[in-house]
């Protein structure tokens, strides 16, 4: 068993979620240029790197899932392609209430902005549209919604449906489940903002400032600048990407199409690539047009470091999210008694424990824990050892 994350990809129509969905997939998902194209949400499997640890005990792993390039694992998570979101939907405009639902799955978005400026907030065809206004929006949408489920919550405080030593963060936990946030977290939050904690004394504002607070704990969010193979991304990019305001985001510049055609080419042997790689070789014959097409590819991946669908990806797993590789070894050589090496790697929640990864490969392995051993190193490990990335732990327990 695997901990498994869900990265959802949200933005308005049109904007390329898709797109960027088949690049990360392979699958084959339907896209287009008109709005709502994708009805459900698609669920696929997708991959991030974690660099291999095997090397340094100088063996070759085998990965039981995903697979392995050179001494990069790719690591599969989910990736939910979200319908598309126009302004209103928190009121139930367009596909808003199956947005919303959708969106209530996953851990952390990659909200995909259409940076060439060519689509409107509604994803109709237009010319310079500042794509700021698509990142304020779907940040408004969002707070708005928890907003009104946060009032709910507030309401029903004050109606005194709760029971007498009930304190706000509870009714709020509860009423705010489905985004999956705790009584902890409420606390946390509520004393963070300042508001204080009888909600008869919070204003309009302080209502919104908590609901935003919790929006950005519960959704945490990178932004993929997508079309970044267009001028007018291009530009785009450049003047956003140093706007003060903007500067609390996590922006990565992304081409979908650049992935899907360079995977493409790769499956049809035409060019060695590695995805989230930063150059291609071109291996297999080729018109002049493929060539000079894959040439402009080229020359926009060298300039942005890679095509960027693997970079948002990561940068949501593990930036934003905070999601640790760990993988399961044993102190006495890596290999299992099938004679798999290393065959695991999980990707377990932030702030895990030794004991927590213990859980995460069997709860009786958890239920017995005894220690755990840094398997580079051969050190002890307690229960309360908090796992670092790309660490090689075997734990001893007398289940
Ligand atoms: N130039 C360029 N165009 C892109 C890129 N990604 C997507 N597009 C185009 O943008 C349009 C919309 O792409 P989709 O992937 O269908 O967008 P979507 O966000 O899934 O749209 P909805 O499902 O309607 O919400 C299509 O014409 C794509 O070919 C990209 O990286 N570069
Ligand atoms: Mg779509």
């Amino acid at each position: 068993m695997t901990t498994s994350h869900r990265i959802g990809l949200v933005g308005k129509p049109s904007v390329g979620k898709s797109s960027f969905f088949n690049a990360a997939t392979m699958n084959d998902v339907p896209e287009g240029a008109y709005p709502f194209t994708t009805i459900d949400p698609s669920v696929g499997e997708a991959y991030v790197r974690v660099e291999d640890a095997a090397p340094e005990f100088d063996e070759v792993s085998t990965p039981s899932v995903g697979y392995l390039e050179g001494d990069v694992r790719f690591v599969p998570t989910k990736l939910v392609d979200v319908a598309g979101l126009i302004p209103g939907a928190h009121e139930g405009n367009g596909l808003g209430n199956q947005f919303l639902t959708d969106l209530n799955e996953t851990d952390v978005l990659i909200h995909v902005v259409d940076f060439s400026g060519e689509t409107d907030l509604e994803g109709e065809p237009t010319e310079g549209h500042d794509p700021r206004r698509d990142i304020d929006f779907l940040e408004t949408e969002l707070d708005q919604w928890y907003l009104g489920v946060l009032e709910k919550g507030i309401e029903r405080y004050a109606s005194g449906y709760t029971t007498e030593d009930d304190a706000i963060e509870v009714e709020l936990a509860e009423q705010m489940s489905a985004f999956k946030t705790n009584e902890d977290e409420i606390k946390r939050l509520v004393r963070r903002t300042g508001v204080g904690f009888d909600p008869a004394e919070w204003d309009d504002d302080d209502r919104r400032t908590l609901a935003r607070e919790i929006r950005k704990a519960t959704k945490p969010m990178v932004i993929a600048a997508n079309k970044m193979d267009t001028p007018e991304a291009q530009a785009n990019f450049e003047e956003i990407a140093t706007d003060p305001d903007y500067e609390h985001l996590t922006m990565v510049p992304c081409s979908a199409h650049a992935e899907q055609a360079l995977k493409t080419a790769a499956e049809a042997g035409v060019v060695d690539y590695r995805p989230g790689d930063d150059d291609f070789e071109i291996v297999g014959d080729v018109s002049d047009a493929q060539r000079a097409g894959l040439e402009q590819i080229r020359e926009f991946v060298t300039a942005y470091g890679a095509t960027g669908v693997q970079n948002a990806l990561e940068t949501a797993l593990f930036d934003v999210l905070g999601v640790v590789p760990v993988f399961p070894g044993g102190a006495n050589g890596l290999g299992n008694e099938r004679g798999e090496v290393l065959p695991d790697c999980y990707l377990v929640p932030p702030d895990s424990t030794a004991e927590d990864f213990a859980y995460s490969l069997h709860s009786d392995i958890g239920d017995g824990f005894l220690y755990a051993i840094d398997c580079r190193t051969n050190r002890q490990l307690g229960k309360e050892y908090t796992v670092e990335p790309r660490d090689v732990i075997e734990v001893v327990s007398t289940n």
